[in-house]
């Protein structure tokens, strides 16, 4: 093997370094970060777990360890609300939450509740990634949050422990526990269902001492949270698509150097596909694994989701002020551009 001069192979270093515009030198000049980031779930099991893993192996191999993140899942730190809270008030730097909880913060979040808005992962990725996705992200500036990036938590199925659904009818009576948000709360109204809102860490034992009948996630959370469990059915509607955002609070954000913030913008997009990707293998893994534990699974049909978009579709234009109607018709405009 050609043996280089130790010239050259230091010049090869030395670029390397710099090139990654964190040679040691700068790494040097920077100081030591901790940042602790909470999530509602479990590490290995969600998706978003996985994906925050990946952003700690990433910032902390880009910066040979000077920044080092510690998790803390399963909601030890709170449930999305209070993580959220705690971002403003800087005793927590990191969070992945639902975008619903949000829409408490900022109401031009509810647009991505509205029922049926995106029906293929296309059209989300594209919407969610585009002007019109990046503007609402960029509408927490101020709250004393940031959106660093979207990530997928997913299109959401409804489950319960009383019958299979194929039409509202079938919701009618059932308590379905919702994310605290309004379109949530109205969208099941509306379908005949008595919305129950509530954190997500206290639905596990609502559906086992059977305070709710039913709940509604995607199916990565509903394996991952056991809910299948407690539930002997569930039913593919695919009502809502629910985006997870990964934040920074501002106070953690501002006590960062301006190369350390670049850092972290950085590796949260570098993350984002990693995310989506998992979580798109996860939904089909576990929907198949919850159906050899036994749990009943339908498809609602297309003729009958006709019924639930009919019904649900007044639901756009009660909300239009809450989100914004100008960020409402762009965000509708986008989604007709991919279709
Ligand atoms: C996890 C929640 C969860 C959400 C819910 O923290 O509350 O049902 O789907 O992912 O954000």
């Amino acid at each position: 093997m050609k043996k280089f001069s130790l010239s050259v192979a230091s010049l090869i270093v030395g670029a390397t370094f710099a090139l990654s515009g964190y040679g040691a030198s700068a790494q040097a000049q920077e100081k030591e970060v901790k940042l602790k980031a909470g999530i509602g779930s479990s590490l290995t099991g969600s998706s978003h777990g996985l994906g925050i893993a990946k952003f700690k192996e990433l910032i902390e191999k880009e910066t040979n360890g000077r920044i080092k993140m510690q998790l803390f899942p399963d909601g030890q730190m709170g449930n999305d609300q209070s993580m959220m809270d705690s971002l403003k008030m800087g005793t927590l730097d990191m969070m992945v939450t639902s975008s619903a909880p949000i829409a408490n913060t900022t109401k031009t979040f509810l647009v991505f509740d509205l029922p049926f808005l995106f029906t293929s992962e296309k059209i989300a990725d594209t919407v969610l990634d585009g002007p019109a996705g990046q503007e609402i992200l960029g509408t927490l500036k101020g709250t004393g949050l940031i959106g660093l990036v979207f990530w997928e938590n997913g299109f959401r199925n409804i489950t319960n422990s009383k019958r299979p659904i194929n039409t509202p009818e079938d919701l009618k009576g059932l308590k379905i526990r919702t994310m605290q948000n309004p379109i949530h709360l109205d969208s099941f109204k509306t379908w005949g269902a008595n919305p129950v809102p509530m954190p997500f860490n206290e639905v596990f034992t609502a559906l086992e001492q059977k305070v709710i009948d039913g709940q509604e996630n995607p199916n990565t959370l509903i394996y991952d949270a056991g809910f299948y469990e407690a539930q002997k059915y569930l039913t593919i509607t695919q009502h809502f698509y629910t985006p997870f955002v990964l934040m920074i609070g501002q106070k953690s954000f501002d006590k960062l150097s301006p190369a350390d913030q670049k850092l972290v913008q950085k590796i949260a997009l570098e993350t984002r596909d990693y995310e989506r990707k998992v979580n798109r293998e996860n939904n089909a893994k576990y929907l198949d694994l919850m159906k050899k534990k036994g749990i009943a699974i339908n498809e609602v049909s297309p003729q009958d989701l006709e019924k639930f978009k009919a019904s649900a579709k007044d639901i756009y234009a009660k909300f239009a002020n809450d989100i914004g109607k100008e960020r409402l018709d762009k965000v509708l405009a986008e989604v007709a551009k991919v279709k």
